[in-house]
């Protein structure tokens, strides 16, 4: 599906969305559904579209039937034999969670533990230039966005966000630097502390925690670690190192729901501040998000803005929308939305079936 506008970060421009919908049919003629959020390219994690594909159809859903795991409780004991994947291995897992939680007849956010009906949403900014930011900020809010974040990386930071908060002096706006900085560039992330980011995410190498560390010892500006944290262990460590105030959560960077929501008791216990991350992924995935943003640590906005933010028109019904800043987690089952059977068929390229 392209996009209504390209999405700019250092590492790549995003301009068309490929992503595989997963649909998971019960005996009973009930459907799951769930997303993998892999990008074409391996800019962001090392999936890809094609690598999901394969670890889906050759890998995880033969040891699943092998293994008589067809509930997300009894993926664990597959997912352990199988290294890294998460992307593929959430794909499946939230689309089962889709379906026991209809099967039940319950909505996904309340059987996953969610307890609150409204979640904050934020949107995302990445644009080619500051005068393109800046228009895209003054649309953002008069559509009732009430937080922003920006893409940043070494020569494109100061001066950016400089006159952003000039212009929108109360807007609450935080950085995302997709690991474009290294520790020598400190005197660069320092000069941003004047201007008070709810948050840096991501300033420093994937692998790298203990840098994050020393970072955060140095500067005011909370961190946030995004792509540093795919298992709840990575998270422990960050903890126990001090390297971040705040940790992005995403469903398909860790895994799953039950990975997600293992990251989220952890950090709710050791006060720190988590959101929920976004993949300019499609709303299959974007119902999920809501729902893990109802559980009671996801205090802060996340990336989840409405489906109008990316697309002409998504595959759900009803489209996702943001009103003064808010989604309403919907009270019907599962999800909460129906697939838009034409809108899929029209962008469907490639379709296949596996027997259980
Ligand atoms: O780093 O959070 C990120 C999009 C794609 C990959 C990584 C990231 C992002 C975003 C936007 O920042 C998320 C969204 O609004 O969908
Ligand atoms: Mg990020």
């Amino acid at each position: 599906m392209p996009l209504k506008s390209p999405f700019y970060t250092h590492l790549e421009v995003v301009t068309n969305r490929k992503g595989i919908i997963v649909e998971a049919i019960s005996e009973n003629g009930v459907k799951g559904y769930g997303e993998t959020v892999a990008f074409s390219t391996p800019w962001y994690t090392e999936e890809t579209v094609q690598t999901s594909l394969h670890m889906l159809k050759d890998v995880i859903i033969p040891l699943m039937k092998k293994e008589k795991a067809s509930t997300p409780e009894r993926l664990s004991s597959v997912f352990e034999k199988i290294r890294g994947n998460h992307m593929a291995k959430a794909g499946i897992e939230t689309a089962l969670w889709d379906l026991e939680a209809k099967e039940n007849g319950e909505p996904l956010w309340k059987w996953i533990g969610g307890v609150r009906r409204e979640v904050k949403a934020g949107v995302v900014v990445a644009a080619d230039s500051v005068e393109e930011a800046e228009q895209q900020i003054e649309e953002y809010l008069n559509e009732g966005y009430e937080r922003v974040k920006i893409k940043i990386s070494p020569g494109k930071d100061l001066s950016i966000i400089k006159q952003i908060k000039e212009r929108f002096p109360d807007l609450p706006l935080m950085a995302d630097a997709n690991s474009a900085y290294s520790l020598e560039e400190v005197d660069a992330i320092k000069a941003l502390d004047p201007f008070g980011l709810m948050m840096i995410e991501q300033p420093l190498a994937v692998d790298d925690l203990v840098d994050h560390s020393i970072l955060q010892k140095q500067i005011q500006t909370p961190i946030c670690l995004d792509e540093s944290i795919s298992t709840y262990h990575d998270a422990e460590s960050a903890i126990k190192l001090g390297s971040c105030q705040v940790i992005n959560i995403k469903i398909g960077r860790v895994g799953g729901i039950q990975s997600a929501k293992s990251i989220h008791d952890l950090c709710l216990a050791n006060g720190i501040d988590v959101w929920c991350g976004g993949m300019i992924e499609f709303g299959i995935s974007r119902a999920h998000n809501i729902a893990l943003s109802t559980l009671e640590g996801f205090t802060i906005p996340g990336d989840l803005s409405s489906s109008s933010r990316f697309w002409e028109e998504d595959i759900i019904e009803p489209q996702i929308e943001v009103k003064n800043g808010r989604i309403q987690a919907p009270m019907k089952s599962g999800i909460g939305f129906e697939i838009n059977e034409r809108r899929l068929k029209e962008v469907t390229i490639h379709k296949e079936e596996i027997k259980w």
